[in-house]
């Protein structure tokens, strides 16, 4: 039943000692900070864990589509709406540059649309909650492109050239993003008691689901080690997840919104918010496939891709034809 299925490549970090002489070299390149390019050699470890993170990553932004394409047509005002529709197609786009990003290491965009569709490759857990009210829409901007956000701009000095440049661009738009959301929380949580009520309940929703966002606690995180000594990435799960927190709690202050955990408090000595861990029974749970809207998620984005087969059909047997015209003139230009 649309598994996200778990395959991974392994917690442990290859020794200096067992590195061949272009992985040593290689080592060296990323510990002196210098990009890594499509053309140079790359151990294969590196590429497919780059396939699997940037494509989850596009597949995220995809699918992300979804939760907030549910609101497009109730938004609340004519201005809401454009906003809204404006993020989406944002959305669209950053999953074509990690898409792009992704074909640079060998794989086609079709091979990851492929994996996608069947339940192979994964896309963020946060996608497989429902959006039920207007105030979900500001509660996704804040706080689940908030979480993106804190995990993306480390990214942006990725070792990996085409992702690094990629982050770039995408993190510009995501804080956008993010104020749009907050902005949103701040109408309702200064407006009406029901909206008041409204953005509280958004916000009990969404907290855990957008801790998740960072991933398994770093004792479980399988390629964080890994990952981190190529500098795919550059925070453990648990650091970004904390910094996140220390980050989010003065903003609900600041709406006077409670965040759903009894035990949160901020500990003096070394500044940072003590807090509860999200239930990750549940986690492991929606990433085998039984969230709340994995299922209508896949049905979704299945029907997107046969719907759209004529379109792609029409593309090209018009790329075929202007081949063959291309073709023919040359030849008659030759004879
Ligand atoms: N959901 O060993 P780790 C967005 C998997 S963009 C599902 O710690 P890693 C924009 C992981 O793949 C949001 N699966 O893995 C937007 C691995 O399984 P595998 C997406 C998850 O890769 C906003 C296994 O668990 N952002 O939201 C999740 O080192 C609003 C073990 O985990 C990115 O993709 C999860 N949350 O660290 C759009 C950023 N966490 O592959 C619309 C780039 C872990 O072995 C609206 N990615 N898993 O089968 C990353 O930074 C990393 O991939 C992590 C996971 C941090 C997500």
């Amino acid at each position: 039943m649309y598994a996200q299925m778990v395959s991974s490549t392994g917690k442990v970090v290859k020794s200096y000692e067992d590195m061949s002489p272009d992985e040593r070299a290689f080592q060296a390149r990323i510990d002196a900070g210098e990009k890594i390019e499509p053309k140079d050699w790359m151990p294969e470890g590196y590429r497919k864990t780059l396939i699997r993170q940037m494509g989850q990553h596009a597949h995220s932004e995809i699918v992300g589509q979804l939760p907030e394409g549910n609101w497009i047509t109730r938004a609340p005002t004519l201005e809401r709406k454009a906003i809204l529709l404006a993020k989406v197609q944002d959305e669209a786009g950053h999953g074509l540059y990690l898409y792009c990003g992704a074909e640079t290491l060998g794989v086609t965009r079709d091979d990851l649309t492929r994996d996608l569709l069947s339940g192979k490759m994964k896309y963020s857990s946060i996608f497989n909650y429902p959006t039920l009210t207007w105030a979900d829409m500001g509660a996704v901007g804040w706080l689940v492109d908030g979480a993106a956000i804190m995990n993306q701009v480390p990214l942006q000095r990725t070792s990996y050239g085409p992702y690094s440049r990629a982050m770039i661009r995408i993190c510009k738009e995501e804080s956008f993003h993010q104020r749009q959301g907050f902005d949103i929380m701040m109408k309702m949580a200064y407006g009406l008691p029901a909206q008041r009520k409204m953005a509280q309940d958004a916000l009990n929703r969404t907290w855990y689901p957008a801790l998740m966002m960072f991933g398994p606690s770093d004792a479980d995180s399988v390629h964080s080690a890994q990952s981190m000594a190529w500098k795919i990435k550059i925070n453990t799960n648990d650091e970004l997840r904390q910094k996140f927190v220390d980050q989010t709690v003065p903003q609900a202050e600041y709406l006077g919104l409670s965040i759903p955990d009894e035990h949160l408090k901020r500990d003096p000595e070394t500044g940072h918010y003590n807090f509860t861990q999200p239930d990750w029974d549940e986690f492991f749970d929606v990433l085998s496939g039984n969230g709340p809207c994995n299922v209508e998620r896949l049905n979704a984005r299945n029907k997107a891709w046969d719907d759209g087969e004529w379109v792609r059909d029409g593309l090209m047997a018009h790329a075929e034809k202007k081949r063959t015209a291309k073709c023919a003139a040359e030849s008659g230009r030759q004879s």
